[in-house]
């Protein structure tokens, strides 16, 4: 049996979501509520001591951290599609895995929880530093998919969606990107029903 711990805003969550929808692989959901403290209960800390979501349980395996349980789930099920085992493809994936938590994802969490999230408790100085961040990275997605149909090539990876989970995220404050290549690939990964399917309003 495969669980899913997760909350429907969550930027992290919804990049695994989008997979197991995607892939089709059987699942049940459950919704942590992050903003009644439900990921500091007890209960919740025993299975994931971070208090964050996403947190998968399969069986004796569990789980945190989503670009882990994205990988995880790719090997256990022999998601060759969304997980190349080419060598060099794979490579990329991963690089574009570890680009979106160590260069995106804090300019992306700095700027949305402070400013949507937070609002007046927020870090303002944060927000400044996150929108001032923010241009070069968009570039260097911007670049990095010049001549590209996807992150990686011709077909979506879990880089793809995990990369694009952070997108949507910036959407909550009108701040999605309008430059071509971003718009044009985002366009193609957002229309994917296991995305769509992921998104807060669908779940
Ligand atoms: N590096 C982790 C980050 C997970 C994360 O930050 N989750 C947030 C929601 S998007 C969370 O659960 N926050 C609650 C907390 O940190 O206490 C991952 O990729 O899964």
């Amino acid at each position: 049996m495969t669980t899913l711990y997760h909350f429907p805003v969550s930027q992290h969550s919804r990049r695994v979501v989008s997979l197991l929808e995607e892939a089709q692989i059987p699942y049940t959901g459950k919704l942590v509520n992050l903003m009644s403290g439900e990921h500091m209960s007890a209960e919740f800390l025993a299975i994931n001591p971070n208090h964050q979501v996403p947190t998968l349980v399969d069986g004796d395996v569990t789980l945190h951290e989503s670009n882990a349980i994205l990988r995880y789930l790719c090997n256990q099920h022999n998601l060759e599609q969304w997980y190349p085992t080419a060598v060099a493809r794979r490579a990329q994936v991963d690089q574009w895995l570890d680009w979106n938590q160590c260069r995106f994802s804090p300019t992306i969490v700095s700027i949305i929880l402070n400013k949507v999230f937070l609002k007046e408790n927020g870090d303002q100085d944060a927000i400044k530093k996150g929108l001032a961040a923010l241009p070069e990275l968009l570039d260097i997605l911007e670049s990095g998919l010049a001549d590209m149909q996807y992150l990686t090539g011709g077909s979506p990876t879990i880089a793809d969606l995990s990369v694009a989970s952070n997108i949507f995220h910036l959407g909550f404050a009108d701040l999605l990107p309008t430059s071509s290549n971003i718009e044009t690939w985002y366009g193609k990964i957002s229309a994917l029903s296991g995305f769509q399917k992921s998104l807060p309003s669908n779940m």
